[in-house]
């Protein structure tokens, strides 16, 4: 069987032991410690269950002996596609208890996502809801069979039809393997995938909950707090920054928010006196129209997180005054490295900065596309190392040359710069992705999509500003044969069995590409161009 691995050199290892980051917590113990410690207190409440500490437990052990008892193997990859829900946690937590390796899919992926997921962790499982948002994810299990053979068993909350009810899970302690080790890797986290197709990020025991250890300390979380998971669950922000898993390490209470429409969370933290929230900038605008007519008492809500995209000074001062609470800055990726502007900055750092990285021993290196360090000051290319940055993908040898030094920093593709009290300022990226509303939609990766159409002669993929998303995809394309509608390129993405968010915003088309005299431009250079084009008005109109 394919083992899925994370290493750091060992004198690195040995640094982040001494200096006391990696203290040999795995989730198991930490779930089972919690609910020993106080059984009667309640962890996490959503759709109409309230689970206690000492039930989640329970309920994470009978998951753990149901997914043993199908066969699956502890080692063994399986796809989790719930969406915000308690029983999130239970189906996570049982993988854990039963040794088996989560692989974190988004509600909104399709089968392409899937079957890529599956083949690249040569997964075993998959466990999802029944349906969702009016999507049926049984029939998307069905379909993902087929194209993906390692998967032997599928898993579905509610009514399972053919495959194995999770509901009809029952208890069997005997069942249950020996714990792992702090340094295996408990989970596998989705990229943002700025090239290509999404990668796998394996992240351990011991980084990843060193990494949410100290963001519920920095958020300020305690068994008073109640954290509400309001973006889908799966990402890494909700998830660990400090998101459920840093609320369950400080044993606050979790509020599961199944959508983040001002509406449905505004009753949910009036309901459960939320006290922090995380949300993406175009959300965090909503929310702020809404609160002027709300109805709700908000006055719980003490921090509200923003991060995922850039937020935007002139609405990130606007926070305090329309929601009544105070803003946190969060710049983060799933590979690993987080910053946070801390509570007790000053306003401008808060309105102004992305925050600062997590731990002392974050790594932080500003270069420019040389690969030297730029002047103190000065904008140029974030590259990190530190106790909980991954130092590769899984199964990705090409990606992984690309994306990481010979020396294991970590290229962001972020372009940032640094200010004298070590806050970042994001600037912008050197890589071709869009970041729609805090979901990366890599260019590369529709192109390919575009370009399987039969009267596709090329595209080009961009980013455009967009008021509310921060960012809006625009497709270029270039026609051959009866030029399609732009209607009909969208209809033909959403062929493509691809999650909703990398369908183009806008469809442009253009008689050609213009190239430079010496012949043939990079794609990258050629994506700036036509985002230049467009933006100057210059584009033709299709
Ligand atoms: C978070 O994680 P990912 O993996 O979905 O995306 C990471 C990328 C960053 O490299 C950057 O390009 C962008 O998202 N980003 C921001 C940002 N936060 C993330 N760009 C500007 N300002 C920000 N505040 O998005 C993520 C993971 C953990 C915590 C928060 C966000």
């Amino acid at each position: 069987m394919m083992r899925v691995s994370q290493t750091w050199p060992q004198e690195f290892a040995r640094r982040y032991r001494d200096k006391g980051y990696w203290r040999g917590e795995i989730f198991p113990k930490m779930l089972r410690e919690r609910a020993a410690a106080f059984p009667d207190r309640i962890a996490v409440v959503g759709g109409g269950e309230r689970w206690s500490y000492g039930e989640l437990h329970v309920r994470a052990e009978t998951a753990a002996a149901g997914f043993l008892k199908l066969g699956l193997k502890p080692g063994e990859r399986v796809i989790v596609q719930i969406g915000n829900r308690p029983e999130f946690l239970s189906v996570v937590f049982g993988l854990f208890y039963a040794g088996l390796i989560p692989v974190y899919a988004l509600p909104a992926h399709r089968r392409t996502e899937i079957v890529h997921f599956a083949n690249r962790a040569e997964a075993a499982g998959y466990v999802v809801a029944d349906r969702g948002d009016g999507f049926d994810y049984r029939a998307l299990a069905r379909e993902a069979k087929v194209e993906a053979p390692t998967l032997r068993h599928v898993v579905v909350l509610g009514e399972a039809e053919e495959f194995s009810r999770f509901e009809d899970f029952e208890p069997d302690p005997a069942l249950l393997p020996g714990d792992p080790s702090p340094s295996d890797v408990a989970f596998l986290q989705i990229s943002g995938g700025s090239t290509g197709l999404s990668k796998l990020i394996p992240r351990t025991h011991d980084d990843y909950i060193y990494s949410f250890r100290a963001s519920a300390e920095i958020c300020g979380l305690d068994e008073s707090s109640v954290y509400m998971a309001a973006l889908p669950v799966a990402h890494n922000f909700p998830m660990s920054s400090p998101g459920v898993m840093g609320a369950l390490y400080a044993g606050s209470r979790i509020v599961m928010c199944p959508s983040p429409d001002a509406q449905t969370a505004f009753a949910l933290i009036e309901q459960e006196k939320v006290t922090i929230t995380g949300l993406v900038p175009p959300l965090a605008l909503l929310w702020m129209q809404a609160a002027a007519n709300a109805k709700h008492d908000l006055s719980s809500l003490k921090v509200l997180q923003v991060g995922g995209a850039k937020f935007m000074p002139e609405a990130a001062r606007r926070v305090r005054a329309t929601l009544g609470c105070q803003l946190q800055q969060v710049f983060g990726m799933a590979e690993g490295l987080v910053n946070y502007t801390r509570l007790d900055d000053p306003d401008e750092i808060v309105v102004e900065t992305q925050g600062r990285p997590i731990s002392a021993d974050d790594e932080v290196l500003i270069v420019d596309d040389a690969g030297q360090p730029v002047a103190e000051g000065e904008a140029g290319n974030l590259l990190t190392r530190g106790p909980y940055t991954i130092r590769a993908y899984h199964n990705e040898p090409g990606a992984n040359a690309r994306s990481f030094t010979e020396d294991g920093f970590y290229r962001t593709g972020d372009v940032v710069k640094r200010t004298p009290e070590g806050y970042l300022v994001v600037q912008g990226r050197a890589t071709d992705h869009i970041n729609r509303a805090g979901e990366k939609v890599s260019a590369e990766e529709i192109e390919d999509h575009l370009l399987a159409h039969p009267n596709v002669f090329d595209a080009a993929v961009v980013s455009i500003p967009d008021e509310f998303l921060g960012e809006r995809s625009c497709a270029f394309i270039i026609a051959q044969g009866e030029k399609p509608k732009g209607a009909a390129i969208k209809a033909w993405m959403r062929t493509r069995n691809v999650a909703e968010f990398k369908v183009p915003d806008q469809i442009r088309f253009v008689d050609g590409f213009e190239t430079t005299a010496v012949g043939k431009i990079s794609r990258k250079e050629l994506r700036a161009r036509l985002r230049q084009a467009f933006l100057d008005g210059q584009a033709e109109k299709g």
